[in-house]
């Protein structure tokens, strides 16, 4: 696209661009597809597998208008709804380790008694596995209410810790997800691996969006990375308002 700024945004999806697990508003979408991309690349990282952020964004002809689409951190990378890249943590680490872990963290969820459990528990992707105590099949409300007794009682912070002190020399990150799960994956293997994709495009800046920029969230390490300058989002109201502030005061 000519006259665009050698710039890419790349966005964290939920709580950046849409609510948890929904799907982005109309008026966001169109000026992020036009005002934005008309001046610089646009990128979306998320923990989410390809299904849900093509979900979220409303369908692939929307993704396909994305400068890049990095899944699972950019582990998984589409390009024009074309499969680029992947990797996989059954090979990185292997099934004993892996199993290890999956049934420390099926005992230690076995215990907790929650407002509701559902189904789903383990949900095992090509990058990494997503540990949810409340079940990944809860409906939106049974979502909020788990979200809410964990800002009480620190649920999934406890469960990290756990997480790390059980599997110490193992080399996996344990990060709190989004509302409800926590994301297990090969260190390293966080949101800054989608920046060697774009390491051959030598953008002049890389600005990053995200919710989930404090220690321990899983945008942590992007954020803080010398390659991109972070911005902390609260919300997607506040996403479309910083970019407003930043494309048109600059
Ligand atoms: O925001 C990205 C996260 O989205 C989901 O989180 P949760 O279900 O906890 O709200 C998950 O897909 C998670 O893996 C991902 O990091």
């Amino acid at each position: 696209m000519s006259g665009r700024r050698n710039v890419l945004y790349l966005f964290d999806v939920d709580g950046t661009l849409t609510k948890p697990r929904q799907v982005i508003q109309e008026s966001l979408k169109s000026f992020i597809l036009n005002d934005v991309k008309s001046r610089v690349a646009v990128g979306l990282v998320s923990g989410s597998d390809y299904t849900k952020i093509v979900e979220q964004m409303g369908g692939e002809e929307v993704t396909n208008q994305f400068d890049f689409i990095f899944c699972e951190n950019g582990v998984v990378q589409y390009r024009q709804g074309e499969l680029k890249s992947v990797e996989s943590i059954l090979s990185y680490i292997g099934e004993e380790k892996l199993q290890k872990v999956i049934n420390f963290a099926l005992g230690y969820m076995s215990k907790l008694v929650l407002p509701a459990k559902r189904g789903n528990f383990v949900e095992f992707r090509s990058s990494m596995i997503n540990l949810c105590p409340v079940g990944r099949s809860c409906s939106q409300t049974e979502r909020d209410q788990f979200s809410q007794f964990d800002k009480e009682h620190k649920l999934r912070e406890k469960f990290v810790e756990a997480l790390n002190n059980e599997f110490k020399g193992y080399e996996l990150s344990f990060a709190l997800g989004g509302q409800i799960s926590v994301d297990v994956y090969p260190a390293g293997w966080d949101k800054t691996y989608c920046l060697r994709h774009v390491a051959d495009a030598n953008f002049d800046e890389i600005h990053f969006f995200g919710d989930k920029t404090m220690p321990g969230g899983n945008d942590y390490e992007i954020y803080e990375d010398s390659r991109t300058i972070g911005h902390t989002v609260t919300s997607p109201d506040d996403t479309r308002e910083q970019l407003k502030q930043i494309l048109y005061h600059q």
